[in-house]
């Protein structure tokens, strides 16, 4: 980043919206001196790791717009652009609480991001290409991980897994978007045909929910996949299937409670490598309860090796610095999701990258389950250098996402 960047806060505004399932979020308006202007949504979760920093204060958004007014808004009126540490910086003295309580994690992920984008704007660059320091260099596209069925939490119904995902690679990133939008609608088209009088439904991320089990609806997620990837509708593509166990939302008195089955720690890791090799997963993420960093190390020795499978960490981390360096310490997992609000600024989820990118683990930047139409996580991975990104497949919400990727994709074109 630049220090001398131009220009100057002139103003700050926080207003109330709504996300994709209707709940209140917060979006953050910023001007500078020179006339230009930014603005950013918070997303917010579902199935939230229980060491995220808290979304909003006590009372809600409400109470999050009145801290604002009082220890923001007038405060950071004229500090320069172009210093992102500076201000995530500020806005955590602001705050002053270890989990942003004060604030809440949404207000300064909103601020952390229109403070970016206005200061990108300034500097007439791409987020992107701000947040990478300016750099010339061509940008990396990710993989895509995309929700095909939902379960869990995000689901009113289905299977206990809560994402039944597709990771699709490809040379052209509008490549990998089409393969994921087909492997959708073949899923849609073998429900129908399988339900012909059931009312089905898609879930939060823009998934089928199902009445199938999750070993039925692995195996319908995993033959689908195939089917489009014999088809080879374009050279390169590949798409191929995973999971977001999402496993503490069913982890009770230390045993993982499915409907079909109950299983101990050491049963939930022979289950979790069982599915891996027998469907192929390539990517895993959350197959453990959220504080079981040895039983992750155990599983990622498995099937992480090499880079076979991603095991990546969400509730794991909560794309908190210090949790990551443990996970890393102890080869918890070769990937490590990141949201930017479960730590609240882009500085500290920087930290993270770092820490995973000096132990030689992946990122993949992640939405959220209530997301805004906002196209700036499509930026992060090319900022970040993450070697995916997870954003859903369908919905005007995840959309927004592949479609700026497609965007920045023409604009280097
Ligand atoms: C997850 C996310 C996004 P939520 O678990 O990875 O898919 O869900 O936003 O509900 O935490
Ligand atoms: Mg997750």
């Amino acid at each position: 980043m630049t220090p001398s960047a131009p220009g100057r806060i002139s103003e700050l505004r926080l207003r109330r919206i709504f996300d994709s399932r209707g709940n209140p979020t917060v979006e953050a308006e910023i001007w500078t001196d020179r006339g230009e202007r930014a603005r950013a949504g918070a997303p917010s979760g579902a199935s939230r790791g229980v060491h995220e920093v808290m979304a909003f204060p006590e009372g809600g958004v409400e109470v999050a717009l009145e801290r604002f007014r009082a220890r923001v808004k007038d405060q950071f009126v004229g500090q320069v652009l172009g210093d992102q540490t500076a201000f995530d910086t500020a806005l955590r003295e602001a705050d002053g609480s270890p989990d942003l309580s004060t604030l809440g994690g949404n207000t300064t992920t909103a601020l952390s991001l229109a403070y970016a984008l206005v200061t990108a704007r300034a500097q007439g660059l791409p987020l992107w290409r701000s947040l990478a320091g300016g750099t010339h260099d061509p940008p990396v596209f990710p993989a895509l991980a995309g929700n095909v069925l939902n379960g869990g939490v995000h689901a009113m119904g289905g299977p206990d897994i809560q994402e039944f995902i597709v990771l699709a690679e490809a040379p052209e990133i509008s490549w990998a978007v089409e393969g994921m939008v087909a492997v959708h609608r073949e899923v849609g088209r073998r429900l129908r045909e399988r339900f012909p009088q059931a009312a089905l439904g898609r879930g939060d991320e823009g998934g089928w929910v199902s009445p199938l089990g999750n070993l039925e609806t692995l195996e319908l997620l995993v033959s689908a996949c195939q089917t489009i990837q014999d088809r080879g509708l374009r050279a390169g593509l590949s798409l191929r299937p995973g999971l977001d166990l999402a496993a503490s939302e069913f982890f009770r008195e230390g045993r993982y409670v499915y409907r079909e089955q109950t299983l101990d720690r050491e049963g939930q890791i022979g289950f979790v490598q069982e599915l891996t090799d027998r469907f192929g997963l390539v990517f895993v993420e959350d197959p453990l309860d959220q504080e079981d960093f040895e039983g992750f190390a155990q599983l990622t020795a498995q099937v992480g090796r090499g880079g076979r499978t991603w095991v990546v960490g969400d509730d794991l981390y909560t794309t908190d610095p210090g949790r990551v360096a443990r996970g890393m310490e102890m080869a918890s997992t070769n990937a490590v999701l990141l949201k930017v609000n479960q730590v609240g600024t882009l500085t500290e989820t920087r930290r993270v990258v770092e820490r995973a990118e000096a132990a030689g683990a992946w990122t993949v930047c992640s939405h959220r389950s209530g997301e805004t139409p906002d196209p700036w996580l499509a930026h992060l991975p090319l900022a970040f250098g993450s070697r995916g990104l997870k954003t859903g497949v369908l919905g005007g919400e995840r959309m927004a996402k592949l479609n700026e990727l497609v965007r920045l994709r023409s604009r280097e074109s």
